[in-house]
């Protein structure tokens, strides 16, 4: 007997960060979120869209998202049902608009779960009930600045640091990092594609410093100059941008282009896409791990959840709530030695506080279906 979707709401919170978060691609210092609610006669199911205020990230950005769900994704579904797989097949047709996509797939799968009492973690195929975090560590007008920001997070117990990269922003960082926190610490840098392979020389001076990896130095179209780059490097390269299915990533591997990869299920269209990028790394021998995109409690539980299936051999941009809000909409993600639980409870296993999320309200509309 196929469950009936109602409707959807769409609402947008506004979620100021705790301090300013600046990329190669620009500064950020307050989400605007797009909280899909999807609503059925006995139930709902909640997900949150990861696109950003503006197209920088990726071509996606969350007025785009609200009118891609609002006039053809939620309309498409009228006739799916409450099924996570039916939904991917229903919406298919229309290309791109992954971060769509999936919030809106995640939703359905959080009511479908929560309907059959059945967790995210078990339904995805966790083999652990915790995850170990990692932290991603913007670029900051001064080295000093960044030394604080890294002690206070080794501090809290995060077990690996990513550092932000850009062009005048590499080198330096990551040297004045290891002096301070030695070799034993798990570090890796993240250029969000703003390098070329004209550069190649200047990111062969990071394989001094024993990073994990490289992530994403040069564009995201450009998979064989990621090949071309990785023969000309000791530190291995892995991509996050560039993959957006499991083709993406059976093609990035076939070529040489990466020998790690960042699952954002957000950027793949969502989780049930995201576990298919994991097995094909996973047959291939190639680590992955769970990438992060400001989310709130919302989003941060299903990423925990996916962090702990077996092939998430390296740990992830999965930080405790406080990494990025002062109050998150749901109980905040707390990390203890280093580690986040997976939540055990139906669904998502966690919910949006009713009086928070009304606080942090700007806007709702309602998709009846
Ligand atoms: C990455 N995330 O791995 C992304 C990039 C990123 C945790 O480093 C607002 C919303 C600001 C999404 C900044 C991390 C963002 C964002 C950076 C995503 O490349
Ligand atoms: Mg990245």
């Amino acid at each position: 007997m196929k469950t009936k979707i109602s409707g959807v709401e769409l609402r947008r919170i506004a979620m100021p960060l705790v301090a300013p978060f600046r990329t190669s691609f620009g500064v950020e210092s307050s989400r605007d979120v797009l909280v899909v609610r999807v609503v059925t006669p006995d139930g709902e199911g909640w997900a949150e869209c990861a696109a950003m205020s503006e197209p920088r990230y990726c071509s996606e950005y969350v007025d785009g998202a609200q009118d891609v769900l609002r006039r053809f994704l939620i309309p498409a579904l009228s006739g799916s049902g409450l099924d996570a797989d039916a939904l991917g097949r229903a919406v298919e047709p229309f290309t791109g608009h992954r971060m769509a996509k999936s919030a809106l797939q995640t939703a359905v799968l959080d009511a479908q779960l929560r309907a059959s009492g059945e967790s995210f973690g078990s339904f995805l195929g966790a083999a652990r009930d915790r995850v170990p975090c990692g932290v991603s560590v913007g670029i900051m007008d001064t080295v000093g600045e960044l030394l604080d920001a890294v002690e206070g997070y080794v501090a809290e117990g995060y077990v690996r640091i990513k550092l932000k990269i850009e062009p005048g922003w590499d080198v330096a960082p990551v040297r004045a990092v290891r002096e301070r926190f030695g070799d034993d610490l798990l570090l890796q840098v993240d250029a969000n594609a703003a390098y070329s392979l004209a550069d190649a020389g200047q990111l062969a001076k990071l394989d001094d410093f024993g990073l994990l990896m490289i992530e994403q130095p040069l564009a995201n179209d450009d998979l064989v100059q990621h090949a071309r780059l990785a023969g000309r490097l000791r530190t291995p390269l892995c991509l996050d941008e560039s993959i957006e299915s499991a083709a993406h990533a059976a093609a990035a591997i076939e070529l040489g282009a990466c020998s790690v990869i960042n699952v954002k299920p957000a950027r793949v269209g969502g989780y049930l896409e995201a576990r298919r990028v994991h097995d094909v790394a996973r047959a291939h021998g190639v680590p992955v791990w769970c990438g992060g995109m400001l989310e709130t409690g919302i989003g941060r539980a299903a990423n925990v959840a996916l962090a702990a299936l077996p092939g998430f051999t390296l740990p992830g941009d999965t930080s405790g709530s406080s990494r990025y809000f002062a109050t998150d909409v749901t109980e905040p993600f707390v990390l203890r030695e280093g580690h986040l639980d997976v939540p055990t409870g139906p669904g998502l296993g966690v919910e949006p506080l009713p009086d928070v999320l009304a606080e942090v309200t700007t806007s709702r509309e309602w998709i009846a279906l």
